[in-house]
């Protein structure tokens, strides 16, 4: 294996889905029921790493009978899950057995024992749906959502939308947050986005209305939720949608997000 090098994930049990690997830092990784995880040591970490059940009844392992509540199962024969490693190798692997109910849960930790605690955060391992993306109108001219926001034109710069990153089975909240201004929501491109008033299939949708607020395409003054879309299929075409006041000055689109197993969100240090 490279050192410090990720992704080497296959596995006997390798299903459809990517499967994640882990190295011995710490890390969130987004995980499925019926996917593999395999923690990987890498060099030039601390030395002596370990794995261990910091959620008690979390890990089905070969020293536990078969507990209710796991959501793991250790699925290799290395004999190497809570004991300390020098060298770079797999540690273990693991597959996901069942949906995690909490996005929280920690049920996976790797500790330098030498240093008598753990790496920092705990690696954590998955999430049960995939969480919503909420997207305001507002405050302002403007789309928000993640830390990311469209810009309206300037007498120079044109606009620049909104980028929301999505992935099938999750939903899209647009919501109305601005106590000054009136914003609505409509996409421009209604092939791609099938409506509760739609009486005919739209086989091209990726994108599903599934609220029964029917605010969608109007005028709304006053701060709430305007719209719920789940997204029903991996999205090929960006669906684009604008504010039904302030048009082209606020827009946005709707991009595929990278697959699971490479959702690498952010390392403690
Ligand atoms: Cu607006």
């Amino acid at each position: 294996m490279m050192p410090g090098r990720v992704g080497n994930g296959k596995s006997a049990e390798t299903s459809r889905l990517p499967q994640p690997t882990i190295p011995a830092k710490p890390l969130k990784v987004a995980a499925k029921k019926g996917q593999t995880s395999s923690f990987v040591m890498p060099t030039r970490t601390l030395p002596r790493h370990f794995l261990y059940d910091a959620e008690p009844g979390a890990v089905e392992n070969g020293h536990r009978s078969r507990s209710p509540n796991a959501v793991l199962k250790q699925i290799d024969d290395f004999g190497l899950y809570g004991t300390d490693v020098d060298t770079p190798q797999e540690l273990a692997r693991f597959e996901v057995i069942q949906e995690y109910r909490h996005r929280s849960r920690l049920p996976v930790h790797c500790a330098p024992r030498r240093h008598g605690g753990s790496c920092g955060k705990a690696p954590a391992v998955g999430s049960a749906a995939l969480p919503e993306i909420t997207i305001d109108a507002g405050p302002g001219r403007k789309w928000k959502s993640g830390g990311n926001e469209s810009t309206p034109a300037t007498p120079t710069i044109p606009a620049k939308p909104l980028k929301v990153a999505a992935k099938k089975g999750q939903t899209l909240v647009f919501r109305h947050a601005d106590p000054n201004l009136s914003h609505g929501i409509f996409f421009t491109t209604p092939s791609l986005v099938l409506l509760k008033t739609d009486t005919k299939p739209k086989p091209n949708a990726v994108l599903k209305q599934i609220d029964d607020f029917g605010l969608y395409g109007t005028d709304v003054d006053t701060p709430q939720e305007l719209a719920r879309f789940e997204v029903i299929q991996d999205i090929a075409t960006a669906p684009a949608f604008q504010c039904t006041v302030h048009l082209a000055d606020m827009a946005g689109v709707v991009e595929k997000a990278p697959a699971v197993g490479s959702a690498l969100f952010r390392r403690s240090r």
